[in-house]
């Protein structure tokens, strides 16, 4: 039995089955952790939300911004984007129930000395208040409002954390800061146009894992998101998200020795020109 992490599938169906089949995935004695993005930009974005659908006592993962975005896009909250694959899950038959689905996963998992959030932590979170944050947000995904959540959900502010935060403003700040936060100021304003590489971080910022204060520095977080930032490894961090979509490649940390398994995109996986 191994634990293998994933990162950033984005609906890349046929990486991730060759990925799988690269390290020997046996779906009865192993276990998946996928960083979230499941789905969106891909070309498999149904096959890949069923395959995780069907296989759910064996994987756990963290929501993404894809995956909200494709709860928001399927209660009518918002249009597709341009480049968006979503439209496939949206026609499905079994829609409504891969869409329950996706709607009761987590935000951030905790397990075997790791931490998996999608994008990251804000500085003043410690661990402990980061799990709590997490679950008030998850709640409100499962509860019986989660559509007045999925429908206020979208913009930049607050970009700050402040304990007095309530209410929407509150889950939305955390929504953003664990499924978009990439650069933030040293006492963590958030900044969400910057998708490029670490030596283009603008004036003033820093990518959220560097900040010296960062109260969550004893974790080893493993993450995605950040598909410019490529692999990293270190002790305190493994960042996954190697631009499978983008053509680049599908990577997976088994966590026991963390050992890395890359797959390169398969053309099957990249969008269909329309
Ligand atoms: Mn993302």
């Amino acid at each position: 039995m191994a634990t293998y992490a994933i990162g950033d599938i984005q609906g890349c169906f046929h990486s991730f089955q060759n990925l799988l089949k690269r390290f020997g995935f046996n779906a009865e004695h192993d276990r998946l952790w996928l960083v979230g993005d499941i789905i969106n930009r891909g070309a498999g974005s149904l096959e890949m939300l069923r395959w995780a659908y069907e296989h759910q006592h064996a994987l756990v993962m963290v929501l993404g911004n894809h995956d909200l975005h494709a709860l928001a896009v399927a209660e009518g909250h918002v249009p597709q984007h341009r480049n968006d694959t979503l439209q496939p899950i949206l026609d499905a038959a079994d829609a409504d129930q891969l869409l329950a689905w996706l709607r009761q996963q987590p935000l951030l998992h905790r397990e075997h000395g790791y931490l998996m959030v999608h994008a990251g932590l804000l500085p003043q979170w410690s661990v402990e208040q980061a799990v709590e944050l997490a679950a008030e947000v998850a709640a409100v995904l499962r509860g019986s409002h989660y559509r007045d959540f999925l429908s206020q959900m979208y913009g930049n502010q607050p970009n700050q954390w402040h304990e007095f935060l309530q209410g929407i403003d509150r889950l939305r700040l955390i929504t953003n800061a664990m499924t978009r936060l990439r650069v933030c100021t040293p006492d963590g304003q958030m900044e969400f146009k910057f998708t490029g590489e670490l030596q283009d971080v603008p004036a003033g910022y820093q990518p959220w894992f560097d900040l010296p204060a960062r109260r969550s520095r004893n974790a080893v977080i493993i993450c995605g998101h950040w598909s410019a930032l490529g692999l990293q490894q270190r002790p305190d961090l493994y960042a996954l998200d190697t631009g499978c979509v983008w053509g680049g490649k599908l990577t997976a940390m088994r966590l026991e020795d963390r050992a890395i398994f890359q797959e390169p995109c398969s053309p099957e996986d990249l969008p269909r020109k329309i």
